[in-house]
């Protein structure tokens, strides 16, 4: 059926309008609702993270496209029943404690639930006990922490910490990212990987839980 190519192209655009549009016609045509999630508003979105990671697409302009992307998301959500809802994972995602920087951590939420995660967002200022009481909540298969700032990061070891204390660290896999942290820093705290930018946080998740 015609129309996903384009459907893509609105995503990537950023164009909540022509999506909306776009994502109504092909509902209107009898397209189904998982087809044009996955070829066209995940097909558009994943060409979005490639961009992004190469330095062809910068932050305002993603978070246009992930907006777009939602827009079309409201309109086809309500014809599926959850359980048929694609989810290839969940993640948990917070900012450390003290520490009070979103706007990454954001990008990342939004990059992971394009790419198809279910993704809770705990927002920012995170203490490890707060980390610790909603993975017994929401029992996500990956926790992902965000730092901006070099004296917050080391929080980031202490949720660790306190996640192997309550024997929880054998359920979640724990992966960290944000502007000070390094691969050697995750090595260091024990987290099972790290993310540079949102576009590889996508990537690290799903090649952690294959
Ligand atoms: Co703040 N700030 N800030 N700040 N701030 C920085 C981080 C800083 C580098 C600026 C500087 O001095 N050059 C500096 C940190 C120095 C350091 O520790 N080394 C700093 C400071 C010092 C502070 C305050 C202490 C300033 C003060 O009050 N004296 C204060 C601290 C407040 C607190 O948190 N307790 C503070 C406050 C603020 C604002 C509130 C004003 C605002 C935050 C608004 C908000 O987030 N809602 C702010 C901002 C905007 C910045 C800068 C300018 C931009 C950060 C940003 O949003 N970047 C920043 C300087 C800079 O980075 N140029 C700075 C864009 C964003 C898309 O990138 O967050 O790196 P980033 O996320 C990337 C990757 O890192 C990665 O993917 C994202 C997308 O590709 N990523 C992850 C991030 N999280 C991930 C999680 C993952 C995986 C990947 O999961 C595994």
């Amino acid at each position: 059926m015609a129309g996903f190519e384009e459907l893509s192209k609105g995503v990537i655009g950023g164009n909540q309008a022509k999506v909306k549009e776009l994502t109504q016609r092909l509902i209107d045509e009898g397209a189904e609702p998982l087809e044009i999630i996955n070829q066209g508003l995940i097909a558009g979105m994943s060409i979005v993270g490639a961009r992004f990671k190469n330095g062809e697409m910068f932050v305002p302009e993603v978070l246009m496209s992930a907006k777009a992307m939602g827009s079309g998301l409201e309109i086809v959500k309500p014809m599926i029943a959850d359980a048929d809802m694609p989810s290839i994972g969940k993640v948990l995602l917070g900012t450390v404690k003290g520490d009070l920087h979103d706007i990454g951590k954001n990008l990342v939420g939004m990059m992971l639930e394009s790419g198809g995660f279910t993704v809770i967002n705990l927002g920012i200022d995170i203490a490890p006990e707060q980390f610790v009481a909603a993975i017994k909540e929401h029992n996500p298969d990956i926790l992902a922490m965000s730092a901006l700032l070099t004296t917050t990061m080391l929080h980031m070891k202490d949720t660790i910490e306190l996640l192997k204390e309550e024997g929880l660290n054998d359920k979640v896999q724990v992966i960290v990212g944000g502007a000070p942290i390094s691969q050697d820093f995750a090595d260091e705290v024990g987290a099972a990987g790290f993310a540079p930018d949102a576009a590889s946080a996508v990537e690290l998740c799903k090649r952690l839980l294959n």
